[in-house]
């Protein structure tokens, strides 16, 4: 639900949604607020009560683009998630959770926010996706629907699935190379081109081991409890 369906036309027609789209594995509806606006001229916000900075969108267009969208696909009990920076922070473990979930409403907020009483009727998750301010919830949307999508059955490769196990030991990736075995003076690491299988493992774990010490010793303390 967004003011700006155009806005997800492009990432979805492309690589790997594409394909999850075509194979059937997901389905990707957009719905546009504006359309629903009981309004003659299609209005969506308005000033806030009690006065204050910027406009809000009202809830009636919101609460009808729900409806609708609840009976067009006969949906029982929808996790309705509330893009905004006031939510709980997204992380892998409410990326899992969701994929398991059926049915999915994002809603995409904008102006200055929603009025609360459509949230307290429809929204039951509200997710912010880091400590920075955005223009609206549709890049958060964008980034939930890919962060999802990925975690369905079939919809990576056994390859690309492979690179999940990273994440979820908690250690950040150890560093690629590919040709060629010099570039700009820069070798590629012996151990890669050993042939060792057993080596090449070790010094991958102690190269992830390494940059997620330095980098996000939060993650690397995660990493040892489990
Ligand atoms: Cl979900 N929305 C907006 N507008 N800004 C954000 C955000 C969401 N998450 C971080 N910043």
């Amino acid at each position: 639900m967004t003011l700006f369906p155009e806005i997800f036309n492009s990432y979805m027609s492309e690589s790997i949604m594409k394909r999850a789209i075509e194979k059937e594995l997901i389905e990707v509806h957009v719905y546009n607020i504006r359309d629903f606006s009981a309004n003659k001229h299609k209005k969506v916000d308005d000033y806030p009560f009690g006065g204050g900075a910027g406009m809000l969108m009202t809830p009636q267009p919101i609460y009808d683009t729900y409806k609708y969208i609840v009976e067009t696909h006969n949906i029982e009990s929808p996790r309705v998630v509330y893009l905004t920076p006031k939510g709980q922070v997204y992380k892998q473990e409410i990326a899992s959770d969701l994929s398991l979930s059926e049915d999915i409403i994002l809603l995409c907020g904008h102006y200055e926010g929603i009025d609360q009483r459509v949230i307290d009727l429809i929204v039951t998750d509200e997710v912010s996706i880091g400590d920075y301010v955005l223009t609206g919830g549709e890049l958060p949307a964008l980034i939930m629907i890919d962060s999802i999508s990925r975690l369905i059955p079939g919809v990576l490769s056994q390859n690309e699935s492979f690179e999940e196990e990273s994440f979820k030991d908690n250690l950040l990736e150890y560093p690629h190379y590919t040709r060629p075995r010099e570039f700009m003076g820069i070798s590629v690491p012996d151990v890669l081109l050993s042939g060792n299988h057993q080596k090449i493992e070790k010094w991958r774990l102690e190269e992830s081991i390494k940059i997620t010490k330095e980098r996000r010793p939060d993650l690397y303390k995660k990493s040892c409890k489990k």
